[in-house]
């Protein structure tokens, strides 16, 4: 998120009852910068949104979305010698630090931010696995040090490890060790996961680590999910999750029903009078026919915004849910002074 849930209004993610939203700190740091939303207020202020808001450290994101950045002890950097190097808005090369990357999120002001990470896929074995662990762990006190705002915002380690239990549980007991009252909130996110490893052991890692981590604080899978995988995790003890799945598939001409999914595009749809779910109370399915949608869907952005809509609702009903049967911790809290 660059300041939007893509197709949304703020408006609209009110109605549906969401209460948090994830922005990103390296697209946020490259367009608008973290100096003109500190200028102008914070990004509640910017975009309009007075609930929760989260930011993510950015180094994930530079090494998902350019496949060439290169980490170091230093931070997360561009590999020299490539076009990519740049920051495509303003041409400079970028290295994110530790450091960096809090100042950045202190700047952008959401209420809760991330510890950057050394993230490494989850199909890779051997040495790498194990740095990058330690990596995390020694950039969570760097983190911690150049903190600036731990009175109003609160910084989440994450633990990494691969699938390697014996890593998890080191990394696990390092962050719970970091625990300082008043300053980190020790709440603890699972990162490294969903990133193409299969089914058995993503959900052995995530059983291991709500096993490990306090059970009276939010634990939150990131980059998860599917709608199953967020019912799977949930029973497992995960209390939050982050996925670009529910509208990027919604700009893919694809809704999230009960019985899987809807692809709007196919032809069937061309006719076919009935809303998206009939058992759907939201808005799009109140009003709309699945012909309708299927005549827009990647001809008019409407298509897309009527389709990211009724995923956001499902998935929202889906967590509330989760919390009603489970009393999952997080979602759909309200004040986040008591996490
Ligand atoms: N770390 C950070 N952000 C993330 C992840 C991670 O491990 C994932 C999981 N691959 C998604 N987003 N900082
Ligand atoms: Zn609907």
């Amino acid at each position: 998120m660059a300041g939007t849930i893509k197709g949304l209004t703020t408006d609209q993610l009110e109605e549906i009852g969401c209460q948090i939203i994830l922005g990103n700190t390296y697209h946020l740091a490259l367009r608008p910068t973290s100096e003109l939303i500190d200028e102008l207020g914070g990004l509640h202020k910017f975009m309009n949104w007075p609930r929760a808001l989260l930011t993510d450290s950015g180094g994930f994101q530079m090494v998902s979305l350019l496949h060439l950045a290169d980490i170091t002890e230093k931070g997360v950097t561009f590999q020299a010698s490539c076009f990519l190097t740049q920051s495509p808005v303003d041409g400079k090369p970028m290295l994110l630090t530790p450091e960096e990357s809090i100042q950045i999120q202190n700047r952008i002001g959401a209420d809760i931010i991330m510890a950057l990470d050394d993230v490494v896929k989850t199909t890779i074995t051997g040495p790498r696995i194990e740095e990058a662990m330690y990596r995390t762990l020694r950039w969570i006190d760097r983190c911690i040090a150049a903190h600036k705002r731990p009175h109003d915002q609160n910084l989440f380690g994450i633990v990494q490890g691969g699938l390697d239990p014996v890593l998890r549980d080191i990394c696990v007991r390092g962050l719970v060790d970091r625990n300082l009252p008043g300053y980190v909130h020790s709440i603890y996110a699972i990162g490294g996961l969903a990133g193409g490893e299969d089914k058995d052991s993503f959900w052995r890692v995530v059983a291991q680590c709500t096993a490990t981590l306090p059970e009276d604080k939010p634990r939150y899978v990131m980059g998860v999910g599917y709608p199953l995988d967020i019912v799977v995790c949930s029973a497992l003890g995960a209390d939050m999750y982050d996925c670009v799945y529910p509208t990027r598939t919604a700009r893919f001409g694809t809704a999230l029903v009960p019985e899987g999914v809807l692809k709007l595009k196919h032809r069937a749809m061309a006719e076919d009078t009935r809303p998206i779910d009939p058992t759907c109370a939201c808005m799009v399915c109140k009003n709309y026919t699945r012909a309708y949608i299927h005549s827009l869907v990647t001809k008019d952005a409407m298509g897309s915004q009527l389709l990211s809509f009724h995923n956001l609702y499902y998935m929202m009903q889906v967590c509330m849910q989760l919390f009603a049967e489970n009393g999952n911790l997080f979602l759909p809290a309200t004040d986040l002074s008591k996490i």
